[in-house]
């Protein structure tokens, strides 16, 4: 088997392209943000990542976060959440815990005071039900920095939240008066 620093590179480079940018090994992605496995791993053996079905089952079942998931049939992947481009992942709606939260780094804390959750690039506004899940996303920005998030309230007030299949509750934004800190 491969070494986790590959896994890591191999895993880093299907974010990109199951996430953010399909085109820079011109595959192509459903509506729904599947892609077919076998172009998946030709493209990527074009680009220098080595990549075979076995390994890439492997990724697949032993990553971190659970980023990425096969379809019934196991011949399509897709990344289960955190994508910037447009694809409808047709998650159903569900009722969110009373709290959830929200890692960033102390550098955005006043802008988020003002405004509120924002999802800039990505598709939804990422919030995790464990506050040390939230911790470690905050991290990969600077200091970290943990907002609470009324989601009892926002859910009473008509908000809609969606769960990834790896655990990640999604919406589309949280204004400023749900946080607490
Ligand atoms: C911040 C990773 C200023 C927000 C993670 C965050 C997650 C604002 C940054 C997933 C703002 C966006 C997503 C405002 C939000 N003013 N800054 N009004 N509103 N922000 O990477 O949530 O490891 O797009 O706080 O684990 O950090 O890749 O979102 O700091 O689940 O699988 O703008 O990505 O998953 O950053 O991370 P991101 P995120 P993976």
């Amino acid at each position: 088997m491969i070494t986790e620093k590959e896994a890591v590179r191999i895993s880093k480079f299907l974010s990109l392209v199951l996430r953010h940018q399909p085109e820079t090994i011109d595959l192509v992605l459903d509506e729904n943000g599947w892609a077919d496995v076998t172009p998946l791993i030709d493209k990527c053996n074009q680009k220098g990542i080595t990549l075979n079905r076995e390994l890439l089952e492997h990724i697949v079942a032993t990553n971190t976060k659970k980023r990425f998931s096969f379809n019934d049939q196991k011949d399509q992947i897709r990344a289960n959440q955190g994508h910037s481009i447009d694809v409808d992942l047709a998650l159903s709606v569900q009722v969110p815990p009373d709290l959830l939260y929200h890692g960033t780094a102390e550098r955005f804390v006043s802008s988020i005071k003002e405004q509120g959750l924002i999802k800039q690039q990505r598709q939804h506004v990422h919030l995790s039900a464990k506050q040390s899940t939230a911790v470690q996303v905050g991290q990969r920005h600077g200091k970290p920095f943990v907002f609470s998030v009324l989601t009892a309230q926002m859910h009473r007030d008509g908000f809609v939240f969606y769960l990834s299949d790896n655990g990640v509750w999604l919406t589309d934004h949280v204004p400023a008066k749900y946080l607490s800190f």
